[in-house]
């Protein structure tokens, strides 16, 4: 009995969703063109699916769970539980105009053309603004409408915004922020349940690991109370004696968010030889 996962194909989210399952110990063989795999390690069948057709399997049950951008997710509209954000595939989903419109609120988008691969979500965000506009559908190259004169403007995903730059577009509203999610199957049985509960421990292990960093660091022992005010660690710092009287070793764990801030702080409070260490697992 194995829980069965759609992941991306190829694409964006390939990469980031197999290696979440390998850091989850999940091992799986992705051969080219294959269309299943079968984890050796654990109760795990793996599917590999166009992205546009992840909601619908789930929602289908013929995939139990499945990893998908939220925007494909809302515009599909599909009856299928969130479990957890991944945290990867984070990009924004924007409507963009042309550099040189002088855009100064959503009324600009009244009576325009708008081209998309997103007709749902964009129709949505226009029905909430009230703004009476055209969509126009199409499946690829959405930033090149304006410049073929088939659109005003556009409504597409967006990440570093080089895509638009380049072709002579500027964001004008962004409509959704977006990342990959878990998701599952509303009525899923419980002995698959049971996998996806194991499965997401350790998907929060590996996660909440990356957040984080070992680090160990040198302190006199006269700096040492205001060195172990800096940091949090797991329950508190440990300390341990250094072989040179009056030297401690501290060791904790610091969020990545924090992290240089901290270690600015921690020289200046008279810490030396400072190492910091990726953690693979966290469990707390
Ligand atoms: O073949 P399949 O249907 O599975 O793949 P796809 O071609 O539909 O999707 P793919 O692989 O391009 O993207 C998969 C998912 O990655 C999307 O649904 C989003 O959830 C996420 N994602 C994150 C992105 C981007 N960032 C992104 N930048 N998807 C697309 N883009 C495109 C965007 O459409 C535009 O063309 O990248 C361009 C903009 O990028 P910047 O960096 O220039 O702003
Ligand atoms: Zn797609």
């Amino acid at each position: 009995m194995n829980l069965k996962v759609a992941i991306q194909k190829s694409g964006r989210l390939h990469d980031d969703s197999v290696k979440l399952l390998t850091d989850c110990g999940v091992a799986i063989k992705n051969g080219y063109n294959q269309l299943k795999s079968v984890a050796d390690n654990f109760p795990l069948e793996v599917y590999f699916l166009r992205d546009d057709d992840i909601p619908q399997y789930v929602e289908d049950n013929v995939a139990h769970i499945g990893i998908v951008g939220q925007n494909v997710l809302l515009e599909k509209n599909k009856s299928v539980q969130v479990v957890e954000p991944l945290g990867f595939g984070t990009c924004r989903l924007c409507i963009a105009i042309r550099k040189s419109e002088d855009y100064k609120n959503n009324n600009y988008l009244k009576g325009k053309k708008i081209a998309t691969s997103y007709p749902v979500l964009t129709q949505k965000f226009l029905d909430e603004n009230k703004i009476n506009a055209e969509i126009h559908e199409i499946s690829g190259s959405v930033e090149l409408a304006p410049s073929i004169g088939l659109a005003d403007a556009v409504c597409d995903l967006v990440s570093s915004g080089s895509t638009l730059f380049m072709n002579g577009l500027k964001e004008a509203e962004t409509i959704l922020k977006s990342e990959a999610v878990l998701i599952k199957n509303e009525n899923l049985e419980e002995q698959y349940q049971k996998i996806l509960d194991q499965l997401l421990f350790r998907i929060r292990a590996v996660r909440k690991a990356k957040n984080n960093k070992y680090v160990l660091l040198n302190a006199p022992n006269d700096s040492l109370q205001k060195i172990i005010s800096l940091l949090p660690g797991m329950k508190s710092p440990t300390v341990l004696p250094l072989a040179e009287t009056g030297w401690s070793s501290v060791h904790s764990v610091l969020n990545e968010n924090e992290f240089w801030e901290k270690i600015e702080q921690l020289k200046k409070a008279g810490a030396q030889g400072i190492l910091v260490i990726p953690i693979e697992k966290m469990i707390i």
